[in-house]
């Protein structure tokens, strides 16, 4: 009997120490959740759900709470897997983000719909252990009605600050063929593009964006979110969530955030256009209020003709404008984005039959080492008829690799600086590539900027966007 006894307490203890273990209920002693309401409306809100481990560090986490209100209801989540049941909701780490060191953090949100009040969940645990920490601010009252203690968003008259290009310019509207701040004054907005979300999401973070924003001085940020490709077709939740987040990031720094739908293959857009209409749904109603956000609806049509690019541009430009009236969008072009020159084309497709929509650029795009004289005429002259956007470019060749042609990229780059026209660099990102800026697994690192970390290309292009802007302000 005394044997059996000990049996079972060496069972018990060796069961405790399992449950110690596995990553689920791990040594965790103490974590925080920072809950924050970052919007509310009628029947909805947005909010922030911060993770912090307090505790030993863990190779995944759960966290989960309860809604206290029966019509408290998680509608879409991000950076995580999310679920509710009654009134539990549960949140499970992503693999990017399941790793926690100690002190470390997890960024996630989601929105949601209520019916009566909106309380602040409560019961907070991760991988079981409840988390003591603050949970926040109160939850600010449904507007209209001014809340007694409105929860401090950077979305406001000044985002980022005022001396932020989005603090500057605000509210961008095209005029004439030129992309036009909040005084009517043309701006030329220089920047760089992520590489794809679903690869790099690593080099999007609060310090890289934090870098890019003061010390490349970078005014742009193009959210490159592929459609194929392990992209936005496998996770449409989870993908929107990431490119909203990442527009609230560009936000807080004042940069403008220029959502790209990158479609590449196939390159009939109207492939996607089912679920062209239900993300940009989502996101042109979800940030509608703000001032830095730019719609790109498709990358780069290729292997169709103009015709279909404008019939598919002509039915998702008023499924934005339904949620966001004023926003700039942008429509890729024929020929991968080339405004049909790589096709035998030329721009006089476009301004014989141009999209039937006001405040809308056209997507030009150039890979210094392939597309040199011919490519910079056609720009040259359609720059006099079409608003146009360098939304994509690299200084290599269209491949991505190769080496950088510093000659055609200074002989582009001072086009585009001459006829005020915008753009962003594909990519801010360590890819093993030429074209990437960060030499590759620097993302991994804090450094997002010196000589150190950059590439021969991103040495160039730092050096092109982080001189002085000088937007007019009147
Ligand atoms: C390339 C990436 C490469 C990736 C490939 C996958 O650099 O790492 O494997 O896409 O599709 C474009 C596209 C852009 C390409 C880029 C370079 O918009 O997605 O990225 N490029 O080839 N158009 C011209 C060049």
């Amino acid at each position: 009997m005394r044997r059996l006894i000990a049996l079972l307490a060496i069972c018990a203890t060796a069961l405790g120490l399992m449950a110690l273990f596995s990553p689920e209920a791990s040594a965790a002693p103490g974590c925080r959740v920072d809950y924050t309401v970052t919007n509310q409306w009628s029947g909805g809100f947005q909010a922030g759900v911060k993770v912090t481990n307090l505790g030993d560090p863990i190779s995944g986490w759960t966290l989960r709470f309860a809604m206290p209100d029966a019509g408290q209801k998680v509608v879409q989540g991000w950076n995580a897997t999310w679920s509710q049941s009654g009134p539990t909701v549960t949140v499970a780490a992503v693999d990017w983000n399941r790793t926690l060191a100690t002190g470390g953090t997890a960024d996630t949100g989601f929105t949601g719909s209520f019916t009566g009040a909106n309380p602040k969940p409560a019961a907070f645990t991760v991988n079981g252990v409840a988390c003591t920490g603050s949970v926040g601010e109160p939850t600010p009252t449904p507007t209209p009605t001014p809340s007694p203690t409105p929860t401090p968003t950077p979305t406001a008259s000044d985002p980022g600050g005022s001396g932020t290009p989005v603090g500057i310019n605000g509210q961008l509207q095209v005029c004439g063929v030129h992309l036009c701040n909040q005084y009517n004054r043309p701006v030329q907005l220089r920047g760089m593009s992520t590489h794809g979300l679903q690869w790099f999401s690593q080099c999007n973070n609060a310090t890289s964006l934090d870098a890019l924003a003061k010390d490349w001085k970078s005014d742009l940020l193009r959210i490159a979110m592929y459609v194929q490709e392990n992209g936005y077709e496998t996770d449409p939740a989870g993908f929107t969530g990431r490119v909203n987040n990442l527009v609230d990031l560009a936000e807080a720094r004042g940069m403008y955030a220029l959502i790209d739908f990158h479609t590449l293959t196939p390159g009939d857009p109207n492939y996607n256009l089912a679920r062209a209409k239900t993300f940009f749904a989502s996101v042109a109603a979800r940030n509608a209020n703000k001032k830095n956000v730019i719609y790109e609806i498709a990358n780069e049509p290729n292997g169709v003709s103009w015709a279909a690019i404008k019939s598919y541009a002509e039915q998702v430009i008023p499924v934005i404008r339904a949620a966001d009236p004023d926003a700039v969008v942008i429509v890729g072009t024929r020929g991968w984005s080339s405004l049909g020159v790589s096709d035998g084309s030329s721009e006089s497709e476009i301004i014989n039959a141009p999209v039937n929509a006001a405040n809308i650029m056209y997507a030009f795009h150039f890979y210094a080492a392939s597309h040199k004289d011919n490519y910079r005429a056609a720009v040259s002259r359609a720059a006099s008829h079409l608003p146009l956007f360098v939304t994509e470019f690299g200084t290599v060749s269209a491949s991505g690799g190769g080496a950088m042609d510093r000659a055609s990229t200074t002989a582009w780059l001072d086009l585009l600086d001459q006829l005020d026209i915008s753009y962003a660099n594909w990519t801010f990102s360590d890819a093993s590539e030429s074209s990437a800026a960060l030499r590759p697994g620097t993302c991994g690192g804090s450094d997002y900027g010196s000589s150190g970390v950059l590439t021969e290309s991103g040495a160039l292009i730092k050096s092109r966007i982080s001189t002085a802007d000088n937007f007019p302000t009147s």
